[in-house]
């Protein structure tokens, strides 16, 4: 393929950070990621990473999502901003070392939200960068909003539009789970994955999945279903995998066979 759609890969702050602590990066990890990547060499590919122990933690101490309500919180929206530029700074160091043309593409400086959702993209620098075989990497961001003052923009709303702008070939979601569940597996032991759903039953499972219990602000698994419908509403397929386990990303990039859950619009019959 010449000129394919791009793939858009999103890794979550649980996979590259330490949840249980604060600024806890997982530097391991995010080597051994960027070896996959740099092994699978996807010819488009854009990144977003989530917020994980960096973003979340302080977004939730402030209230950042919630918008500006008093002076004192602006600070909060600063530290917020800046830690996402720390972890950020960490993963594009890992892919850069390893020669992967990877160029950063900050949310606060090219995006305004409206309520939290998406309403100024400048998107023509990333555009210009795909066209020009750069790796495009964004992040989860503390971003100003027109409404609210400012708020939280969620990596997952990231891919999502993203993935729809650029008309992409797929989206990759890579987790700290198997997949997509009916309960969550960490703590119900009888919690079912999904192997394959289609728009209509992942509509349905989305007013099933209970909330999160920890300090995710962006509403964890159950916030991911609900911004990934637009992608795979306009035909774009989504695969979870867990990217906490080796090779699953460079396998699910190769377009190689992974346990994981695939979400399409419909179901495709084969034969
Ligand atoms: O981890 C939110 O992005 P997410 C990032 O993808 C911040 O939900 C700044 C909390």
């Amino acid at each position: 393929m010449s000129n394919p759609n791009p793939t858009v890969l999103k890794i979550g702050g649980s996979v590259i950070t330490d949840k249980s602590k604060e600024l806890q990066v997982r530097m391991d990890v995010i080597n051994r990621l960027a070896d996959e990547i740099k092994r699978a060499a996807v010819p488009k590919l854009i990144i977003v990473h989530g917020g994980g122990s960096f973003g979340h933690p302080l977004a939730q101490e402030y209230g950042v999502r919630e918008g500006l309500k008093k002076d004192s919180q602006k600070i909060g929206f600063s530290e917020t901003h800046h830690v996402m530029t720390v972890l950020n700074g960490l993963f594009m160091d890992a892919l850069i070392w390893r020669n992967i043309p990877a160029v950063c593409i900050t949310p606060s400086s090219c995006i305004i939200t409206e309520n939290g959702r998406v309403k100024h993209f400048e998107d023509k620098p990333l555009k210009k960068l795909l066209e020009m075989g750069f790796l495009p990497v964004l992040y989860g961001d503390a971003v100003l909003d027109i409404k609210l003052g400012f708020t939280i923009l969620s990596g997952d709303q990231l891919v999502s539009n993203i993935a729809t702008r650029f008309n992409a070939e797929r989206v990759i979601i890579g987790v700290d789970v198997d997949g997509l569940y009916d309960a969550d597996p960490k703590v119900e032991e009888k919690a079912r994955m999904f192997n394959r759903l289609t728009l209509k039953e992942l509509k349905n499972l989305h007013g099933r999945v209970g909330k999160p219990k920890n300090y995710d602000v962006t509403g964890g698994m159950f916030g991911k279903i609900a911004e990934l419908l637009p992608a795979v509403e306009s035909g774009i397929p989504v695969k979870i995998v867990n990217a906490t386990k080796p090779n699953y990303i460079y396998k699910v990039l190769k377009g190689e066979k992974v346990k994981g859950t695939l979400i399409e619009k419909g179901r495709v019959r084969v034969g």
